[in-house]
């Protein structure tokens, strides 16, 4: 039987800490840290060498969807009825809406240093150390909306800019792609700084804090925002029939991105899977 996805800001106040104790108990047994580890090491730029799987590549949405399962799965084995919620941030887009409540994730971090000071993750409750980072900082920091040059989180419109494009991914299948759904979701934009910051990198950094960068995993809701991006992967095949995950075969000899990106049968590392086992789980789980 399939189990559903809820939208976060509808979780009655048992789903919700019922959802805060079973991540609590993950922390409390080193679980979780081996998960924000997993995502530092697979935070590998386009402007390295070797394969991407996890970011700036076609398998973006696999990869995350498959790292979701396994943290729904850790989760499942401490309490069955929990699911994974997600945060769709073109409905709720202030500093105090969903999920940012003191039963849930928390709310904004302080304004002299950004640590966050309420809620089941504030450091102040023991219960929340960061022990894997890219910074020495050992408590969550979050500068909900980037106060100090407001940035807006991604519209309903920039949105549909990419759910209408039919094209699942394309060549260069990196950072500058400029068409394809996968990069127009993932949001590697022209230009630089935050004018190229789009939908999923955008919410990213509007998070901000601990959520910029490799060690993301650290802020809770950076499964949310995942889950969220995971249901509009499904909102975009549902829209396009038959479009599937590209590319279809791996890039020829002569190719730059030659074993550097997993086509849609090719094993799909940490994991033994490949993106085509991945583009249909409406067996395992569904978005309400
Ligand atoms: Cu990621
Ligand atoms: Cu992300």
């Amino acid at each position: 039987m399939a189990y559903t996805r809820k939208d976060a800001s509808t979780l009655t106040a048992g789903e919700k800490r019922r959802f805060v104790n079973a991540l609590l108990a993950l922390k409390r047994r080193g679980e979780y840290d081996e998960f924000v580890r997993t995502h530092i090491e697979y935070f590998v730029p386009d402007g390295e060498d070797g394969l991407r799987t996890a970011h700036m590549a076609p398998s973006f949405l696999p990869w995350h969807r498959r790292f979701l399962l396994d943290l729904e799965r850790a989760l499942r084995r401490v309490d069955s009825s929990v699911t994974v919620p997600y945060w769709d941030w073109t409905k709720d887009r202030t500093r105090t809406s969903a999920p940012w409540g003191r039963d849930l994730l928390g709310g904004d971090g302080r304004r002299s240093d950004h640590r966050v000071t309420t809620g089941p993750f504030a450091h102040a409750t023991g219960n929340w150390t960061l022990r894997e980072g890219i910074t020495d900082e050992e408590y969550l920091t979050r500068d909900l909306g980037h106060a100090a040059a407001p940035l807006t989180l991604p519209t309903r419109h920039d949105l549909d800019v990419a759910l209408r494009d039919p094209v699942y991914d394309t060549a260069p299948w990196d950072s500058t792609s400029r068409r394809g759904f996968r990069n127009r979701l993932e949001g590697w934009g022209a230009g630089s700084g935050r004018a190229s910051w789009r939908n999923h990198n955008r919410v990213h950094r509007w998070v901000g804090g601990s959520m910029v960068g490799g060690a993301s995993v650290n802020d809770p809701v950076f499964w949310l925002h995942h889950a969220f991006i995971d249901l509009l992967w499904t909102r975009w095949q549902d829209r396009h029939r038959g479009a599937r995950y590209l590319p279809a075969r791996p890039p020829g000899p002569a190719d730059e991105q030659r074993d550097r990106i997993v086509a849609r049968h090719e094993r799909l590392p940490p994991w033994d899977v490949t993106p085509d086992q991945l583009e249909d789980v409406r067996g395992i789980y569904r978005y309400a």
